[in-house]
């Protein structure tokens, strides 16, 4: 792996921790970034994080539905990892300039009770594994200017990963329908954007069987006891001062975000 991939996993995290939005690597610095080597640039970023002292809490599936898809204007799934200095608790406020341009998703999050190995993992592997089930807020913040990005670009940049926040109704995956939940992602009161477990490539369980199977091409696997985001319902909403953001998931439960 090259000294230039390091280089740029540094001119990533330093993004991130400066505040400010940079061109995407693919303008310039590497025109011909593939999927696998941007993964490797992920990599790098997370080692970087690790040695900082930062521990991984579980893996993240995004653009896993039609309206990211759409919104981001490209065509697959990616992963990344959110950290122990991205969660924020139930009801604690997220500081708007720790950050970029954060927006807000609304996610449903899974915890295993036995790792997951792919290739091959189905919905129905995922589903019988799954211990629990739970609403989640994703925070958003691409290091990006304007959340303009290829894939490679956002693979590198750990997919936008910046904040997060649990909720704590947790369930058993068989005590509701996944795909038939509706979801709500309101702001201030008002809904702004809404969908169904479905939009997540049919069943939000899929996801997490995809993350299995993507991640087994690189020798890694799901593992029990983490979070793990299973990607955005509907499509992701800037957020401002003062914003009470709400995501509601029927016969889930629902989570708060404060925004100061
Ligand atoms: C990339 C992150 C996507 C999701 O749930 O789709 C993601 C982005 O939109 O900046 O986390
Ligand atoms: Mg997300």
């Amino acid at each position: 792996m090259s000294q230039q991939y390091l280089d740029t996993a540094k001119f990533l995290y330093n993004a991130e921790k400066e505040k400010k939005e940079i061109k995407k690597i693919t303008s310039d610095k590497h025109p011909d970034l593939t999927i696998e080597d941007a993964y490797d640039i992920q990599r790098q970023l997370i080692e970087l994080k690790e040695a900082d002292g930062h521990k991984i809490v579980g893996p993240k599936m995004g653009l896993t539905s039609e309206a990211k898809l759409k919104q981001m204007n490209v065509e697959n799934p990616i992963y990344g990892y959110v950290f122990d200095y991205m969660v924020l608790s139930h009801g604690e406020t997220l500081h708007m300039d720790e950050l970029i341009h954060p927006k807000a998703e609304p996610e449903i999050g899974f915890i295993l009770k036995h790792d997951l190995e792919g290739p091959g993992i189905t919905t129905v592997q995922v589903l019988e594994a799954t211990e629990w089930v739970f609403p989640a807020i994703e925070i958003i913040d691409s290091r990006y200017e304007n959340f303009n990005f290829t894939l490679p670009d956002v693979i590198a940049d750990n997919t936008s990963a910046s904040r997060v926040i649990f909720g704590s109704d947790i369930k058993k995956p068989s005590e509701l329908e996944l795909d038939l939940a509706g979801v709500t992602l309101s702001f201030n009161g008002k809904v702004e954007s809404l969908g169904a477990g479905a939009a997540v490539l049919g069943h939000p369980a899929y996801a997490i069987a995809r993350l299995a199977n993507m991640l087994a091409e690189r020798g890694e696997k799901v593992k029990s006891g983490q979070p793990i985001l299973s990607g955005a319902i509907t499509q992701a909403m800037l957020l401002s001062k003062g914003d009470h953001v709400n995501v509601k998931i029927g016969g889930l439960g629902e989570v708060d975000c404060f925004v100061k």
